[in-house]
């Protein structure tokens, strides 16, 4: 058996497949961290300001809030601490079903052609509070992402049984075509009745670019040929 292996392609070794995996992870992290190192374009993504400061934890304020206006909707709904319920970054998050169904945008700056990474929290809204014994049931929330007038994606959710926000993050990557572009969240529930989806920690920032990545690639062969050197 030895034999006939050796006069085929040398399988890879166990330490070449390690070197592979360590580089690839190498690339993975330093791409993760390049990402996270970029600034959010995004005004008011966590949705803290205004604070809200009625005892309740919750407060309708006056189109438009920094950053965000209202595209559909009558006002704009932030919560603190409401019921106990936990934030998925900061203090405050927003509710797109304020007394009616709304919709929010913010215009951002963006290159032509650059690629960007939008990513955000989303929850349905808890029935801990007791929704369903003031009218206020319905079978899902949910929250449309348009980016340029465009629909991305929709996502609903079922908080019939949370008893706190149930916060997961939605990642996307998209492409700007103007200099300027409109980043819109819609409620999506499955009615108007002043209970709906929440939605935090939004963020948009320029993919690294693709230069700076293959100097990176390179960094991990240059490693990784070292490694081979020192080894023989
Ligand atoms: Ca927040
Ligand atoms: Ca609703």
């Amino acid at each position: 058996m030895r034999e006939s292996r050796r006069n085929c392609a040398p399988a890879p070794t166990h330490m070449a497949r390690l070197v592979f995996v360590a580089a690839a992870s190498f690339i993975a992290l330093n791409f993760l961290s390049a990402v996270s190192a970029q600034t959010n374009l995004v005004n008011n993504g966590s949705f803290e300001e205004p604070a809200v400061s009625d005892p309740n934890g919750y407060e309708f304020f006056s189109d438009p809030i920094p950053g965000w206006q209202l595209s559909f909707g009558d006002l704009i709904e932030l919560q603190r601490g409401y019921s106990g319920w936990s934030p998925a970054d900061g203090s405050q998050w927003l509710e797109l079903d304020s007394n009616i169904s709304a919709g929010i945008y913010q215009d951002i700056q963006t290159t032509p052609g650059e690629t960007y990474i939008l990513r955000f929290a989303f929850s349905p809204r808890p029935w801990s509070d007791g929704r369903a014994n003031f009218g206020g049931a319905e079978e899902y929330d949910g929250v449309r992402i348009l980016w340029d007038g465009e629909i991305l994606d929709t996502i609903t959710g079922d908080g019939s049984t949370l008893t706190n926000n149930f916060w997961t993050y939605h990642t996307y990557m998209v492409v700007a075509t103007g200099s300027l572009t409109r980043l819109e969240f819609q409620d999506a529930g499955a009615i108007s009745n002043s209970y709906g989806a929440f939605i935090d920690d939004v963020s948009l920032v320029v993919v690294p670019e693709p230069a700076s990545l293959l100097a990176l690639a390179a960094g991990v062969v240059g490693l990784a040929a070292r490694r081979r050197t020192r080894g023989r």
